[in-house]
């Protein structure tokens, strides 16, 4: 009886006018997904199907019937389309604004909102100094990823600090629980859900709330939150107050970092996510094919360089590693992968381990957030929220990738 709607007629119509009214407002693509047409979700028909059976009463077609309007205009729906529609509108957490595909079906990224810099000049407004800044992230997400194996590989864990947030997203959006393992409090803002540390940041934000997220200590707000840009600043304007000499971003190499960070990120690191949020056939069909035309042609590239950029290793690499590694335990199945498994390839596979097994990135990998996160945060893909047991793969296993040319930095390596 709980999943049936705990509402009056004249409420079950207004949804229906909602519904109707906002054609492009996260409905359509649920509407679209589930085959219903605009007259079966409209106001009477939908109260007589919610009265009658509770099938086809939630849009996006997931037998879940409507629950609970809150008011005529504002209605709590079904998981499944709560999921994909949280983000901050005028600094106000909502539920019912936000779209992933558009009209072809096809996965719409949005741009992200915060793009300041630490700038390593006397005259910057963020200047890298140690202990300033805080990064805020997910272990299961890749994007958040990047900047842990960065933070690792550049010897910035003493000067940049880091919480984790809980790996399921709910309707609340990326949310502290301390006491998961593998999960810490927000210590520098002391808040609860990571949209707080948006509004402290921009009262009237109006923005996706992501990981990663780059905090400024002094000045109490955003600096960035594209994992590119942070990469970039990690890498480049840090190196007084790092550990190490560790440099991925070397002379000689950058024009052919930046087209290779560019030229994976649309077909690989996205094109997982094109994927699986795919809303129609083609849409998925596009994806799916850019993204193992484009892995076969890194297997290709990989067969006489250890590296993507040639003998040395760089960002490039960091981008690629933390898509490859949630590929056969996640991506595969979740996102409709299936094609090939990254272990089927020649050179991917012992290229992944080779980066694995350099030194501290293993411990920036907890599969166990990487699969809870996939599984359970996106009901619309995998509704059960079932984990599923996963192939666990041997990154551990050994591999000659040492045997083509090229050194690592030496300081990765701690003699101690
Ligand atoms: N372009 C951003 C993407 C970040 C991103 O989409 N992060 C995901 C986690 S994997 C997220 O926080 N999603 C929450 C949402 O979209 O509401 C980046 O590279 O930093």
């Amino acid at each position: 009886m709980s999943r049936y709607i705990e509402a009056g007629l004249s409420d079950i119509g207004t949804l229906g006018e909602y519904v109707a009214e906002r054609p492009n407002k996260g409905f359509e693509p649920a509407r679209r997904r589930a085959g219903v047409s605009h007259t079966t979700v409209s106001g009477p028909k939908l109260a007589v199907a919610v009265m009658a059976v509770s099938a086809v009463c939630c849009p996006c077609g997931c037998q879940c019937v409507l629950v609970t309007p809150l008011s005529p205009r504002s209605f709590t729906l079904c998981a499944h389309i709560i999921d994909t529609m949280n983000t901050l509108v005028d600094g106000e957490w909502r539920t019912d604004a936000y779209e992933t595909t558009n009209e072809d079906g096809a996965f719409d990224r949005q741009d992200t909102t915060f793009r300041d810099r630490v700038e390593d000049d006397p005259d910057a407004r963020f200047q890298p100094e140690a202990g300033r800044y805080h990064l805020y992230a997910c272990r299961a997400c890749p994007w958040a990823h990047r900047i842990l194996v960065a933070r690792k590989l550049l010897g910035l864990e003493d000067a940049i600090t880091v919480d984790y947030v809980d790996p399921f997203r709910g309707e609340d959006g990326w949310q502290f629980t301390p006491e998961k393992a593998g999960c810490t409090p927000d210590t520098v803002n002391g808040s609860d859900y990571l949209r707080e540390v948006y509004v402290e940041a921009d009262p009237d934000a109006t923005c996706r709330v992501t990981v990663p997220v780059l905090w400024d200590k002094q000045e109490e707000t955003i600096v960035n939150n594209e994992s590119e840009e942070i990469l970039r600043m990690l890498d480049t304007e840090f190196d007084d107050v790092s550990d190490n000499d560790v440099d991925l971003y070397p002379e000689g190499y950058q024009d052919e970092v930046d087209r290779i960070i560019d030229d994976i990120y649309e077909p690989i690191n996205n094109g997982v996510y094109r994927s699986g949020f795919a809303d129609s056939q083609s849409a998925y069909d596009e994806a799916v094919e850019e993204l193992f035309d484009a892995l076969d042609h890194w297997d290709t590239v990989l067969e006489d360089q250890r590296f993507l950029a040639g003998d040395r290793l760089t960002e490039a690499d960091i981008c690629l590693f933390t898509t490859l590694v949630r590929f056969d335990e996640v991506y595969h199945t979740h996102f409709m992968c299936n094609h090939k498994l990254i272990r089927e390839y020649d050179n991917l596979w012992p290229y992944l381990r080779d980066l694995y097994q350099l030194p501290g990135v293993a411990e920036t990998v907890n599969m166990d957030h990487i699969t809870e996160h996939y599984y359970t945060t996106h009901p619309d893909v995998s509704p059960k929220r079932i984990v599923p047991m996963g192939p666990d793969p041997d990154f551990e296993a050994v591999h000659d990738r040492d045997e083509l040319p090229g050194d690592l930095p030496e300081t990765l390596f701690p003699t101690a």
